[in-house]
């Protein structure tokens, strides 16, 4: 079922970090939205959790540079 978590995120600096994250997420098979905050430094997905778990998502977020809480 879709389900909804928020990522604390450390070390996006600018719009294209966020943009990079964004691009990260939603490569990914089951990820419904994406909403990255530079100022509140999270993101918040919503994703099929029979397709795609948290530490998935926290993986591309580190694999795409950054990193998480
Ligand atoms: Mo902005 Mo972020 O120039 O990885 S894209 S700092």
């Amino acid at each position: 079922m879709d389900t909804t978590t928020t990522i604390a995120i450390q070390g996006m600096t600018c719009s294209g970090c966020v943009q990079s994250v964004s691009k990260a997420l939603h490569a990914i098979a089951g990820v419904q939205n994406v909403d990255v905050s530079l100022e509140q430094h999270q993101a918040t997905v919503t994703f099929d959790n029979t397709k795609v778990t948290v530490e998935q998502l926290k993986e591309a977020i580190e694999d795409a540079g950054y990193d998480v809480a």
